[in-house]
């Protein structure tokens, strides 16, 4: 059984638990009052001042925060201690062009690290592991968050960043990685390209894996560990309130625990914004308290899940999150990274010669996500030099790739091709089997 490193809190008792949740939730409440003028401004629109807030039963009364809080306040406006106090910025991609980004203080990383460290740990790593880190470092929170959960176990960890299929391969084999961290369609793919050059997976240590960053299922899992010859665990988290760390999975791999700690976990009604019971399906909402840089109250993650509060058979009494059902906004996860269609469509609207006719078609190939955007171009340019049709496409495919951070593979159609939709048009083919 692997070990729980820190029980104090895991296994804490859950009426200390949310007694200890409380006394955080009204220092953070009082903390972002004091310090972000756009709370402040929704909490005395609502009429709740700080010491309305007494406890964790009170949390229902505060009000929302949302990705658009992100956007709108762009760079620094949710910071809650002054910019010389962050020292750290990570980021994921925003409904715009622009990204969401999160500031962390020193104590945030922390706390963050902490997170991964316990996340690890109950996956099986400790100071005799060899790490292999296959997220991509940079803004993007599953490079560095692996890096420094393993670091501070003692784990020997390698920052390979993502890409170069081959290189991975030869590293985990000549470096004897025990275990993976990378996105699970990513860890499919690494398993069939393992098989494809003829390696025995047994002829490699690799016992355990942690994967996360976008959706996947059981079988998935059950194909992974069978390639691999490992156990995977699931880790969930989210950039604007940690990055990857969140929750984790444990060897009973019956959802994951969720740091409540450092994060209250809410289901609600995602029409009504009304709490649910645990047990009940709805939208997931996360409010910090620990976090001194950019906390957050009441974050809705447009996450679909449930979370289940009975004890674990690992001991730890920290509430279960399901593995997730879909979202309440139209956001795609493709090969890790996070894509709103309205990105898309503003690029391909600020495009000379094409219409507002397009599909976007998202596929899974070899166990890697693709996206193909068909766009319907305009008469004029039809007729016209192949040269100009080659220009507007290699335009939108270099505008994607810089704005979104993907690669996608365009196709100009003839003009009045695309099926035109008499109610809410549709612009998404997903055919990933998720
Ligand atoms: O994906 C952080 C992360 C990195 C998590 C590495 C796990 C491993 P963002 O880029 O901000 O952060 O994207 C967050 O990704 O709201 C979910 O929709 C989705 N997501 C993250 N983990 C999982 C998971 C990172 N295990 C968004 N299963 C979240 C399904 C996941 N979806």
């Amino acid at each position: 059984m692997a070990k729980i490193r820190d029980p104090r809190f895991e296994c804490m008792d859950r009426e200390e638990l949310r007694k200890l949740q409380g006394e955080r939730l009204v220092s953070t409440v009082k903390h972002e009052y004091e310090n972000v003028a756009l709370y402040r401004q929704r909490m005395d629109e609502k009429g709740i001042k700080p010491e309305d807030i007494r406890g964790l039963d009170d949390l229902r009364y505060l009000p929302f925060m949302e990705k658009t809080d992100l956007r709108d306040t762009f760079p620094y406006g949710l910071f809650a201690v002054p910019t010389k106090d962050i020292v750290r910025i990570q980021g994921s991609s925003g409904t715009t062009g622009k990204p969401i980004v999160s500031g962390y203080t020193a104590g945030d990383i922390d706390i963050w690290t902490e997170m991964m460290a316990r996340t690890m740990t109950a996956e099986g790593v400790d100071e005799n592991s060899v790490v292999q880190v296959c997220y991509g470092y940079g803004l993007f929170t599953g490079g560095l968050g692996a890096h420094q959960g393993a670091t501070k176990l003692g784990a020997l960890t390698i920052p390979m960043s993502s890409g170069n299929t081959q290189r991975q391969i030869m590293m985990m084999h000549d470096l004897g990685v025990t275990h993976l961290c990378c996105t699970p369609s990513y860890a499919l793919y690494l398993g069939e390209s393992i098989r494809e050059a003829g390696i025995d997976p047994k002829e490699m240590k690799l016992k355990n894996g942690s994967f996360g960053a976008e959706p996947w299922t059981e079988e998935m899992r059950v194909r992974i560990e069978e390639l691999l010859g490992i156990n995977a665990y699931d880790i969930y988290g989210l950039t604007e309130i940690a990055g990857p760390g969140v929750s984790y999975e444990c060897e009973a791999k019956r959802g994951m625990h969720v740091n409540e700690d450092h994060v209250i976990p809410e289901i609600i009604n995602p029409i009504t914004g009304e709490q649910l019971p645990y047990g009940e399906k709805g939208e997931l909402v996360f409010t910090t308290i620990t976090k001194r840089g950019m906390p957050m109250l009441r974050y809705r993650t447009h996450d679909i899940c449930r979370l289940h509060d009975e004890k674990c058979d690992c001991g730890r009494t920290f509430v279960r999150m399901e593995r997730l059902m879909g979202r309440t906004d139209d956001m795609l996860i493709i090969r890790g990274v996070n894509v709103f269609p309205s990105q898309i469509e503003g690029i391909l609207a600020g495009t000379q010669d094409v219409m507002p006719h397009y599909m976007l078609i998202v596929d899974r190939v070899n166990s890697q996500d693709t996206l193909e955007v068909q766009v319907e171009v305009t008469d004029a340019i039809f007729t016209d030099s192949l040269g100009r049709l080659e220009a507007t496409k290699r335009y939108i495919g270099e505008q994607i790739k810089s704005v979104v951070g993907i690669k996608a593979t365009v196709n100009l159609v003839a003009p009045h091709t695309m099926p035109r939709s008499e109610g809410k048009a549709k612009h998404i083919i997903d055919r990933r089997k998720l």
